[in-house]
């Protein structure tokens, strides 16, 4: 991936012939003069770039321009980079349109330079000249890509930016380059001591590193259980099967009973029909209602269809079951449900309320999400979850499109003594019992 630079360019000019002395080769930037116009070249932006595309143009044609202003962004095969300016100035010639190709080392854009620039000494010059058949010049050798600043640390402008960005002042870092030039690496080892170092304050990142610690919370009432039922389930290999219902009509039937049953005192969710739709498919697939006894490898499959459902309440989760649900109505599980609930609320769920489930469901849809991996409550041997009722686009059989009410339903089961087979055809009757929910009032 492209990393993004910004880079200030400091760089020595080549004024034009007629300023320059015959027997001198660089003219300093202290020699320039207001109302000088300097060409403003693409400095080396490093990892062997030797051309850019210019992506955008943040300067016109007579635009003034102070340093560090932007002035285009660039774009190599490695990297893309913004262009900042390095005087303050009018800008006199744009030298590239967008979708160019720049040459690292040609002009971008010319500059007039508005004040006079000063502030390189007569033993930084030298250091300069001495290095100057070392350095790595443009085509014409009159661009020298080290970059000097009044207290005399050489490096790049990619260094200085690089230490600029991480607050380091480049008189700290331990110069390994030519001339005691700071190099990238020294930046980088020079921050990777800071990072080790804990007697050393890091100086970009301010954080507040004592630990703050709350309350000690231990484990009680029905997490208990749920630590020791879910330590149990951890040796089962989970099958998890998925997939999507079209609740609309069970949603459209649900909202036209919902309120006569309110005035009865009962509240109607969906959740008892799912839960019948559980036992009737379990009618068609019994051997999934059923214990698994690990030691004797026995499956006692259980007539009785105990639908136990994971219960949210302020003690935390709780299982409680609605016992023989092949023999009770939508309406009388609802009741059942509503017991059931306002005991958790008090936490007050007798033991037999809780004990001899044979299958269960969890309804995580209350609170949201689309698929979960629901856990298997042992000795059971299945375990379904549903998501949150989603209003989704789909097609009516004229293929006209609606916004149908879907569910996701995602079943596990103990994969050493269910198949997916068993597992799929399971949750395809089961879906058409949610998905037509008529045929659920048939019967008990
Ligand atoms: N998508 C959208 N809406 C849903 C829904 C779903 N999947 N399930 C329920 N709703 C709606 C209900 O229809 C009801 O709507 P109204 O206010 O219009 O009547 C509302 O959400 C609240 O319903 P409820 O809380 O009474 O829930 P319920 O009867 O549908 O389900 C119970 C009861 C016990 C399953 C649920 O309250 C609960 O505790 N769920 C959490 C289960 C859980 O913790 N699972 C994780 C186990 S692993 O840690």
């Amino acid at each position: 991936m492209a990393s993004t630079l910004r880079l200030c360019t400091l760089q020595i000019v080549q004024l034009s012939k007629n300023v320059c002395k015959p027997n001198c080769r660089y003219m300093f930037l202290s020699a320039v003069r207001p109302g000088t116009i300097v060409p403003f070249k693409l400095s080396d932006i490093g990892e062997g770039i030797r051309d850019v595309i210019i992506k955008e143009w943040y300067v016109k044609l007579g635009d003034r321009v102070s340093q560090f202003d932007n002035i285009c962004e660039v774009q190599s095969d490695k990297a893309s980079a913004t262009i900042t300016s390095r005087y303050d100035g009018v800008i006199r010639a744009v030298h590239y349109k967008v979708d160019d190709v720049a040459l690292v080392g040609n002009p971008l854009v010319d500059i007039e330079v508005e004040e006079e620039i000063t502030n390189v000494d007569e033993s930084v010059k030298k250091s300069v000249r001495k290095e100057r058949n070392e350095e790595t010049d443009s085509q014409e050798g009159h661009d020298i890509k080290v970059e000097i600043n009044s207290n005399k640390v050489l490096t790049t402008p990619a260094v200085r930016r690089l230490a600029m960005e991480n607050n380091i002042n480049l008189k700290d870092v331990p110069a390994t380059g030519k001339s005691g030039r700071v190099l990238k690496e020294d930046i980088l080892v020079y921050m990777q001591d800071l990072s080790h170092s804990s007697s050393i304050e890091r100086p970009s990142i301010r954080t507040n590193e004592k630990t703050v610690l709350g309350e000690n919370m231990p484990v009680k009432k029905y997490a208990k259980a749920m630590w020791k039922s879910m330590t149990q389930s951890l040796s089962i290999p989970h099958f998890v099967y998925s997939d999507e219902c079209n609740v609309s009509k069970l949603v459209k039937y649900r909202d036209e009973v919902k309120d006569t049953l309110k005035e009865q005192g009962i509240s109607l969710s969906l959740m008892p029909f799912f839960i019948k739709a559980a036992s009737r498919a379990l009618e068609r697939v019994p051997e999934l209602n059923a214990w698994l006894d690990e030691d004797a490898q026995n499956i006692r499959i259980v007539k009785s269809h105990n639908i136990s459902i994971a219960m949210d309440t302020p003690e935390g989760l709780i299982v409680p079951n609605i016992k023989n649900v092949q023999t009770l109505s939508i309406v009388a599980i609802a009741k059942e449900l509503n017991r059931l609930q306002a005991l958790g609320k008090i936490a007050s769920i007798p033991l037999a309320d809780l004990s001899e489930g044979t299958f269960s469901l969890s309804n995580i849809g209350v609170i949201g999400g689309t698929y979960t991996k629901p856990v298997i409550l042992s000795p059971q041997i299945v375990i379904g979850a549903l998501g949150k009722i989603q209003k989704l686009p789909r097609f009516d059989e004229l293929e006209k499109v609606y916004p149908a009410n879907v569910i996701a339903v995602s079943w596990a089961a103990d994969h050493r003594v269910v198949d997916g087979v068993t597992m799929a055809k399971y949750s395809s009757i089961w879906k058409y019992y949610v998905e037509n929910p008529m045929h659920l009032l048939l019967g008990a």
